[in-house]
């Protein structure tokens, strides 16, 4: 058995957090864990479809998360949840709901020239020619975690090494 958490992948638009929380899940699947990934295309576009991009909405589509997060979490799963959540004070309320040790919050550093040099969707460009308002990096803030457990700097790190430090943090860790 293994005990359950949340893996609360932060970052920009771009920084790889569903790529990554997506390939830790396949890597905890094959080694026999239960797991399960939140992110824009299971929440965005089914529960949350009623949030725009504004501050109170994306306040409530992390509180949202936050509380679906703890179902998976009460369920005995490990969690992992991919969304920009750019707000201090949102990622702490959300902490705050678990038991010590089980917000594993995983901070996605990439340096906003390299998410923009990426721009899988065009988002960016959009958000530059004033397509997009308060696009995250561009018009809106994103605040850098003050005390993540965990910092991957996926410019520079494959997404293979990326995964190899997360599953070293949780058999460190004890949760595996
Ligand atoms: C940031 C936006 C915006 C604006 C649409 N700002 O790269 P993506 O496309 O696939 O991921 C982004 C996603 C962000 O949704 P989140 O739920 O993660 O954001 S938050 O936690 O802040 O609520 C991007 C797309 O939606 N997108 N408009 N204005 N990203």
């Amino acid at each position: 058995g293994h005990k359950s958490c949340v893996l609360w992948f932060t970052g920009l638009s771009g920084s790889g957090k569903s790529t990554l929380a997506n390939a830790v899940d396949q890597a905890l699947f094959k080694a026999g864990f239960r797991s399960y990934v939140l992110d824009g295309d299971n929440i965005r576009h089914g529960l949350n479809k009623d949030l725009s991009f504004g501050v109170s909405d994306r306040k409530e589509n992390i509180r949202r998360i936050g509380e679906v997060a703890k179902l998976f979490v009460d369920s005995g799963q490990i969690v992992s949840s991919a969304f920009i959540s750019p707000f201090l004070e949102d990622r702490a309320q959300v902490r705050n709901m678990f038991e010590n040790g089980e917000f594993i919050e995983i901070f996605l550093n990439c340096p906003i020239q390299i998410c923009e040099d990426r721009d899988p969707k065009g988002l960016y460009r959009k958000a530059r020619i004033g397509e997009i308002p308060e696009f995250t990096g561009i018009s809106s803030p994103y605040e850098i975690p003050d005390n993540p457990e965990i910092i991957i700097e996926t410019g520079r790190m494959s997404i293979e090494e990326s995964v190899k430090e997360i599953l070293k943090y949780l058999k460190e860790r004890k949760i595996l």
